[in-house]
């Protein structure tokens, strides 16, 4: 291993080598290497004064509509402008290697499936999709009046970015997929999330009780760390091509 490869300690690359069904959750630190901002990050310039928890709320929507639009417009731009990183790509090639991978991401950006992931359980929804604030559905097109936020062709309502806010409900049929499938692996890999948000910090904990092995990739602690068999503590553009090195030639 070259000095810029991390020593990955041989118990973990023998537990991922011999995964069966291995869940990976991910969050906004996979991205960080891609350019996106964390949640953790300070906002930057326009957004400075605000804290993501006080925008991404249906209460600061129907309280500053034109905000929280426009804080999404923004970052709908910066997702144009990035590109899946490392940490993305060795996720698609880990996920050609498993017998049965989960890709589960807290993330908005698109960023796995831009990067080649094909099956993704997008827990808080994707800030490419906008939908009807009163009718909760889809909206693909509509008339920019130079209104914002715009307006729902069928009823008139504000259209509002498709993600989970805080206090909403996540889709039902993610949240249950991303059980089952933590509930059933026997290795859990938990990448760039401060693991302080739920139900999706509760995912690593819903397998590690069943045996699973948990595995952090972040460069700092979390609450999940004290509970990890394994961290890689470094960036996950760093430490996830190291592990796929470790795991050596794919088989077959
Ligand atoms: C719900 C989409 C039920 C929007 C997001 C008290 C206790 C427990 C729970 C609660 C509570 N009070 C309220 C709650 C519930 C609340 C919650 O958990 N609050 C927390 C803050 C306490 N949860 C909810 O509201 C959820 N819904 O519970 O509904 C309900 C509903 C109605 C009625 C009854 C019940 C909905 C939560 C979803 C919110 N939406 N995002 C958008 O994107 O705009 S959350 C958003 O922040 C992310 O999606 C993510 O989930 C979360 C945390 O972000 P992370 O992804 O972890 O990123 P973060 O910046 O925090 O950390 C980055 C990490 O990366 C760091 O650790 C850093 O060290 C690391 N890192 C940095 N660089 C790198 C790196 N790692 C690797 N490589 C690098 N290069």
């Amino acid at each position: 291993m070259n000095s810029r490869t991390p020593e990955l300690a041989e118990e973990l690359v023998h537990a991922v080598r011999g995964a069966h069904h291995l869940v990976v959750l991910t969050g906004a630190g996979i991205s960080a290497e891609s350019g996106v901002p964390t949640f953790r990050d300070a906002q930057t310039g326009l957004w400075a004064k605000f804290r993501p928890e006080e925008l991404a709320t249906p209460e600061a929507f129907r309280r500053s509509p034109k905000v929280v639009w426009e804080w999404y417009a923004w970052r709908r731009q910066l997702m144009a402008r990035v590109e899946p990183n490392a940490g993305h790509r060795t996720l698609v090639e880990l996920e050609r290697r498993v017998p049965q991978f989960t890709l589960i991401t807290q993330n908005v950006d698109g960023l796995h499936q831009r990067a080649g992931s094909r099956n993704v359980i997008e827990l808080h929804g994707n800030i490419a999709r906008t939908k009807c604030f009163e009718e909760d559905t889809l909206v693909d097109r509509w008339e920019d009046t130079g209104e914002v936020p715009p307006r729902c062709p069928r009823c008139g309502g504000r259209l509002r970015p498709d993600v989970v806010w805080f206090n909403e409900m996540l889709p039902p049929e993610a949240i249950a997929r991303a059980l089952e499938a933590s509930r059933a692996c026997d290795v859990f890999l938990s990448i760039g999330t401060s693991a302080l948000v739920h139900p999706a910090a509760s995912l690593p904990f819903e397998a590690s009780e069943r045996g699973a092995t948990v595995v952090e990739v972040n460069p700092d602690d979390t609450p999940l760390t004290a509970h990890a068999r394994f961290r890689l503590r470094g960036p996950a553009g760093v430490m996830l091509p190291a592990l796929l090195a470790a795991l050596g030639p794919a088989s077959g």
